[in-house]
């Protein structure tokens, strides 16, 4: 299987707030190289660089005005005589002006933030826009014929929404791939998201079509993180409802309960009938991730990968998050390999 894979992922390495605190994100460059280093070692296929793609692509699944700020934000914020992370501290959330956007760079912030989990440095948007050209060039694999691609995307996408960053993601990697088979060929998408964390943005993007399925499994937002989108009656709308499934599991889930949600996931994107399986590949469902709580363990991805591949549909498997970092490149590659040999 081949992978794409940008090196300008490590032009971002941003803080977060945790229990109080500014420190180092999880969202860290290790990640990354971790499991790049993995996918060598175990022989998976080729690994790639992106190919450029115009910022059209982007603006797909985004709007205009919001790509527009991400490519300006750090200049306008340094401008501004600051120099370290770009974060907002102010949100529009109920009876205050969500429509209005602010003029400043620090109004701004909030304006096109869900939280202040997305930090922007200087070199956060060359690596993000390298994260979103993993996941169009992958695509591009697939569509051309390849059975499954690896888009082996950081920053990861799934909580970035139309006009929103959040929980480390700016653009929405799985999305703007979606949008893109749709453009070229795909006559219907699935979008099936394993992270940990229910993928908030990808669920935005589509939630009022019925071209692109979105499903997914996910810690329940009564006690996970993002808190506020996930809950299983979340179905779309107008045109789109029933077409989204959000499965929300208790949080200590484990293989045997997980599995079987993972059946009805596949049951419902089997029965939408797609010519591309979008997989928003997070590995923090592992029993030692570091910030979330369900209970897999490394052979339990094997079984991941072989009951996607049961699914029979090109798959495009477009990285998300995973925290623990020394088994994060053993916990993807498993999935990859034994979707390689199912
Ligand atoms: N104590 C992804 O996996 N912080 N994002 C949660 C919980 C944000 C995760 C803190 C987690 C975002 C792509
Ligand atoms: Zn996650």
């Amino acid at each position: 299987m081949l992978t794409v894979f940008s090196t300008r992922h490590r032009l971002h390495h941003g803080s977060e707030l945790k229990d109080g605190a500014v420190t180092p994100s999880h969202e860290a460059p290790s990640r990354a190289e971790t499991i790049v280093a993995r996918v060598r070692a175990a022989r998976l296929g080729d690994v790639v660089e992106p190919q450029a793609f115009d910022r059209s692509c982007l603006v797909a699944a985004h709007s205009e005005r919001f790509v527009h700020f991400l490519e300006t934000a750090w200049n306008r914020w340094a401008a501004s005589g600051r120099h370290c992370d770009a974060l907002p501290l102010v949100w529009p959330v109920r009876g205050l002006d969500a429509q209005r956007e602010p003029v400043g760079i620090d109004g701004q912030l909030g304006f096109y933030a869900m939280d202040a989990g997305a930090p922007i440095t200087a070199g956060t948007w060359d690596a993000v826009r390298g994260s979103a050209e993993c996941a169009l060039s992958a695509a591009q694999a697939v569509l051309g014929g390849a059975r499954g691609a690896f888009a082996l995307c950081r920053p990861p996408g799934h909580h970035a929404a139309r006009e929103y960053v959040g929980g480390y993601c700016y653009l929405n990697n799985a999305a703007i791939a979606a949008e893109y088979a749709r453009r070229h060929g795909a006559r219907r998408v699935a979008v099936l998201d394993v992270d940990f964390h229910h993928g908030n943005g990808t669920q935005d993007i589509f939630y009022e079509r019925d071209d692109v399925l979105f499903v997914s499994l996910h810690g329940d937002p009564r006690h996970c993180y993002p808190y506020f989108s996930g809950h299983a009656d979340e179905r779309g709308r107008g045109a789109g409802e029933g077409y989204t499934l959000n499965l929300p599991l208790a949080p200590g889930t484990a293989w045997d309960v997980y599995r079987d949600a993972l059946d009805t996931a596949l049951a419902r994107v089997a029965q939408h009938g797609c010519d591309l399986l979008v997989v928003s590949l997070g590995v923090d469902t592992f029993k030692g991730d570091p910030i979330s709580h369900f209970r897999l363990d490394s052979d339990d991805f094997l079984r991941l990968g072989e009951r996607i591949a049961r699914a029979g549909v090109p798959t495009l498997f477009v990285m998300e998050g995973g925290y623990q970092v020394d088994e994060i490149g053993v916990n993807a590659v498993n999935v990859l390999q034994a979707y390689e040999g199912a």
